[in-house]
C-alpha cells in the first residue's frame, strides 16, 4: 500500500517512522511519502491560505497547491484521496476495513476552516474521495486525524500484525461489542485479585465470563451499539436541537393538557412553560426526538440526579399515543443513561392510569417513602 500525505506540517508525520508502521515500511508492505503543501506555492511567502469569500472567520485553503500537488503526485483513477475534517463522515472499524483494500491512499490534511471546496469537487472526478472525522470534537488539524486513520488501517493489512488472532476478539470487532477486561501476572497485585474463574482452565466458563462482561461493559459505556436509536420501522431517535424548541413546547402543551384532565388538576408545572422555559431546559437536560415525515410527534429527555438517572417529559402526540412510541421513548432513555447512573428516576400523574402502567411494565415501582410534588408519584428502578 502506498500512503501519501499533504500537509504544512510534514514533521507531524515523524512517528510514521516508529513502530510498526516504521517496521512495515522497512519490509516493503508500506511506501510512505510525506509532502510539504507549500512545495506547490509559488510566492514569497508561500501562502497556503486565503480570506474566505462572503466574509467570516478564520482562513481557508487556497485551491492551487492541492491542485499542482494531485497532479504532480500522479494522482488518479484507483486512488483514494482522504480529507480528514470534522465535517467529514464519522471513522470507524468498517471503514478502516474498507480503506485496507485500497492500492493507495492520499492524505489532504486541512488546517484553519477548512480547504476550498472547488478541491474535494475536483478531487472527486479524479479519484475516490472520502471526507473523515475522528469525531464529535475539534483538533486544530487534520495531520493527527490522518495518523490515527493511518494506524487503524495500516494494522489490518495482511502480513502486518505478527498475531493475526488478536484482530478476531477486540473491540469494535465482529462481535460488535466492546473488549473485556484482560488480566496478566501477578495473580494479586496492591491487594487486587485477578477473577477466579480465569485462574479455573474451564475453557467454556472463561468464554461465557468474557461475553457477559463484555455485554455488561457495552451496554454501561456504549448502549448505542447495543441499541441503535431506532423505532421498529427504523424511524430514528435524534438528539433534540435548539431549533426544536418551538414543536416542543406545542407537544409539550397537548400532552399535558391531557395530563391536566387526566388528574383533573391545573396544578402541572410543564402546563404552563413558555418557550423560553422550553429552551432553558434544553440545555439542561440530555433531550430526544422523533419525527414522523418531518414532524416532531416524541420526545423524552434524562439528567443525572445525584447517582440517578431522572427520566421525564416522555411525550407522544395525541393521534399516535397507544402506539408503542411512549414505551420505545422509554426504553432508549434508559439506554442513554450515563455509566455512573446506578437506578432509574421518574415522576408522573397520580391519576395517569396509562401512563402509570406503562411504567410498571417497564420495571418502575412506587416509592411512596420520596418527595413527590402535588398530584404526582415518583417511581425508580435498579438500573442492572
Ligand atoms: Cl479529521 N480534523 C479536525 N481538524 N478535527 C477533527 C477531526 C478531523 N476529527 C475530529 N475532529
Amino acid at each position: 500500500m502506498r500512503l501519501d500525505y499533504l500537509t504544512i506540517f510534514p514533521d507531524f508525520f515523524g512517528p510514521l517512522e516508529l513502530s510498526l508502521p516504521g517496521k512495515a515500511a522497512a519490509s516493503g508492505l508500506l511506501d510512505v511519502h510525506v509532502h510539504d503543501l507549500r512545495t506547490w506555492t509559488h510566492d514569497r511567502h508561500r501562502t497556503v491560505d486565503d480570506t474566505p469569500y462572503g466574509g467570516g472567520a478564520g482562513m481557508v485553503m487556497k485551491p492551487e497547491p492541492f491542485g499542482e500537488a494531485f497532479e504532480a503526485l500522479g494522482i488518479g483513477a484507483g486512488d483514494t484521496i482522504v480529507f480528514t475534517t470534522p465535517s467529514g463522515e464519522r471513522f470507524d472499524q468498517r471503514l478502516a476495513e474498507e480503506l485496507a483494500t485500497r492500492e493507495r491512499i492520499v492524505f489532504a490534511c486541512g488546517r484553519y476552516e477548512g480547504i476550498d471546496q472547488r478541491v474535494i469537487d475536483h478531487a472527486r472526478e479524479v479519484a475516490e474521495v472520502r471526507e473523515l472525522s475522528l469525531g464529535d470534537y475539534v483538533l486544530n488539524g487534520g495531520e493527527v486525524a490522518a495518523l490515527a486513520v493511518t494506524e487503524a488501517v495500516v494494522r489490518l493489512l495482511p502480513g502486518f500484525m505478527g498475531n493475526a488472532e488478536s484482530l478476531v476478539e477486540e473491540s469494535h470487532g465482529a462481535s460488535g461489542l466492546l473488549e473485556y477486561p484482560v488480566y496478566t501476572k501477578p495473580r494479586t497485585w496492591q491487594g487486587r485479585e485477578v477473577p477466579d474463574v480465569l485462574l479455573s482452565g474451564d475453557h467454556g466458563r472463561i468464554a461465557a465470563w468474557r461475553e457477559d462482561q463484555a455485554r455488561r461493559r457495552t451496554a454501561r459505556r456504549r448502549p448505542d451499539l447495543l441499541h441503535p436509536s431506532v423505532l421498529d420501522d427504523g424511524t430514528p431517535i435524534v438528539r433534540a436541537v435548539p431549533g426544536d424548541a418551538g414543536e416542543l413546547l406545542t407537544l409539550q402543551r397537548a400532552c399535558w393538557v391531557q395530563e391536566a384532565l387526566d388528574n383533573d388538576t391545573l396544578d402541572i408545572p410543564a402546563l404552563h412553560e413558555s418557550l423560553d422555559d422550553v429552551v432553558a431546559w434544553m440545555q439542561e437536560w440530555d433531550t430526544w426526538v422523533v419525527r414522523r415525515a418531518g414532524r416532531l410527534v416524541g420526545a423524552v429527555r434524562g439528567k443525572m440526579e445525584g447517582d440517578a438517572w431522572d427520566i421525564g417529559r416522555i411525550m407522544v402526540a395525541p393521534d399516535l399515543q397507544g402506539s408503542g412510541l411512549g414505551r420505545a421513548l422509554l426504553d432508549h432513555i434508559q439506554a442513554v443513561a450515563p455509566e455512573q447512573a446506578t437506578s432509574y428516576l421518574l415522576f408522573t400523574g397520580e391519576g395517569s392510569a396509562r401512563n402509570r402502567r406503562m411504567y410498571r411494565k417497564a420495571g418502575f415501582r412506587l416509592r411512596a417513602d420520596l418527595p413527590a410534588p402535588p398530584h404526582a408519584v415518583v417511581l425508580t428502578k435498579p438500573r442492572r
